[in-house]
């Protein structure tokens, strides 16, 4: 029998009609884009006061959201600094605490996409998570799309990428493969909430061999741009017995013009991902939060890289665009820390935050508001790879909005406290000062604290063994 195609309208009204209006429900939940940048320091943006790069797409999440003024990752290492963006946590509580980690470790973690793919939100991975010798790439729990780049060692040109578990050869840089890859999820995922994780392996270094290349567009970028150094880079300037027998080569001119070649690549994406987001109309109902896994040294106390307490390292940009509450153009100068992301997110899809997560939802930051539980004080954390010579940094550092006290756990002799608005770029060590006696006995006492506050128990954690 031939039904009247009234038949089948009757049919799909009275059943499809409410279905879509439950979708329709869900779809008001907002989208997320974490755009996580590997070794991007503090001012390597136009907008943070790079003296030369051109970052319109980036410095556009600030111009139209807002731009914190003090952001901090709580260990100023890789694989550590996206365990606790992950997990909301310190890496003395989530375990993640160095690079070389087990295989296989980070996919034992509580992290928020977990939280959001059990939520209903498609949720996608997309670059470089772990690093080390036990890097692995395959599948970790609480993603829909795993598309995973590489790690630090991996080229960055025709990567092979683990696609939901298989292995497929790619053509071109990790940095445009990682933006397409995200314009496609969004494209696909555009009547649905998301939640996606985009971590650049740019614009990490390889120490001066052909790993260190921007995509072949922009390698000609500021060849002829002289390259500035901070008064703690300069010859001459003595580093603190902590760094005595660090031998580290700090960056060439040439691979810092490489650095800003790289921030150029990513900032090619990003202007894409917004054009996107614009098309498919969902710009506005999605939050783009940008922000680096550590930072870098350009030769600041004699370094490269990070790993160390000093502001070069642990200070990174941290912006975040969302309309419907955050005003465009906003600054905020409340501290806040990559530990914070987790729980924000959680707050902003109405997923409630586990009380083990230790960040804080930023969402009053965001609005102009102080956080819920004021920090007058910041703990950061780093234990070392090795205990090889200039490798035995193992150290707890407090912050305040002035001083910064870093004790270093098997040499407190080596123990350091800077004055950071008279001397910014912690050029004085005034730690046998006896002058400023209090304040340390102080950054102490709060050290003592802010671990108390957080169950950390002090030490070289084992967890692994
Ligand atoms: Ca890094």
């Amino acid at each position: 029998m031939k039904l009247p195609q009234s038949f089948y309208l009757l049919f799909l009204s009275s059943f499809c009609i409410p279905l879509l209006g439950q979708i329709r429900q869900e779809d008001d939940r907002p989208n997320m884009i974490v755009i996580n940048v590997d070794e991007l320091r503090w001012d390597g943006l136009s907008i943070t006061g790079h003296p030369f790069v051109k970052t319109p797409h980036i410095d556009r999440i600030a111009k139209e959201g807002m731009l914190m003024e003090n952001s901090f990752v709580v260990t100023p290492l890789c694989g550590p600094s996206r365990g606790c963006l992950m997990t909301g946590q310190y890496a003395h509580t989530n375990g993640s605490y160095k690079n070389q980690a087990p295989k296989g470790h980070t996919k034992l973690l509580k992290t928020y996409p977990m939280l959001f793919q059990k939520a209903g939100y498609k949720t996608a991975f997309v670059g470089k998570w772990t690093t080390g010798r036990n890097a692995d790439k395959t599948p970790h729990p609480g993603f829909d799309r795993w598309f995973c780049s590489g790690v630090n060692r991996d080229y960055k040109m025709d990567p092979v990428v683990n696609v939901d578990g298989e292995w497929i050869p790619y053509k071109g840089h990790a940095t445009d493969i990682d933006s397409a890859e995200t314009i496609r999820f969004i494209r696909e995922n555009k009547d649905q909430p998301f939640n996606l994780s985009l971590w650049h392996r740019s614009v990490h270094t390889s120490y001066g061999d052909e790993h260190l290349l921007a995509a072949e567009r922009n390698r000609d970028l500021y060849a002829d741009q002289p390259i500035e150094r901070r008064l703690s880079a300069q010859p001459g300037f003595v580093v603190q017995p902590s760094l005595e027998g660090f031998a580290q080569r700090p960056p060439t001119d040439e691979d810092i013009r490489n650095i800003a070649r790289m921030t150029v690549d990513i900032d090619d994406g990003v202007g894409e991902i917004y054009r996107t987001l614009q098309e498919e109309g969902i710009l506005d109902k999605t939050m783009i939060i940008f922000i680096g896994d550590n930072g870098f040294f350009f030769g600041e106390h004699g370094l490269t890289e990070k790993r160390l307490a000093y502001e070069e390292s642990i200070r990174v940009p941290f912006l975040v665009r969302y309309p419907p509450l955050i005003e465009a153009g906003s600054t905020s100068s409340v501290d806040v820390l990559n530990i914070d992301i987790a729980p924000t997110l959680l707050a902003l899809a109405g997923i409630p935050v586990p009380s083990e997560m230790q960040g804080q939802d930023l969402l009053p930051v965001f609005q102009g508001d102080e956080l819920e539980e004021p920090r007058s004080a910041l703990l950061f954390e780093f234990w070392p790879e090795t205990d090889l010579p200039g490798q035995s940094c193992w150290w707890k550092a407090v912050r305040t909005d002035e001083w910064k006290y870093v004790h270093y756990y098997k040499e407190p002799f080596y123990d350091e406290l800077y004055n950071l608005k008279d001397d910014p770029y912690e050029m004085t060590n005034l730690i046998e000062n006896k002058e400023y006696l209090d304040t340390m006995k102080f950054m102490q006492s709060e050290l003592a604290r802010l671990m108390k506050r957080y169950d950390d128990k002090g030490g070289d954690y084992g967890f692994w063994e």
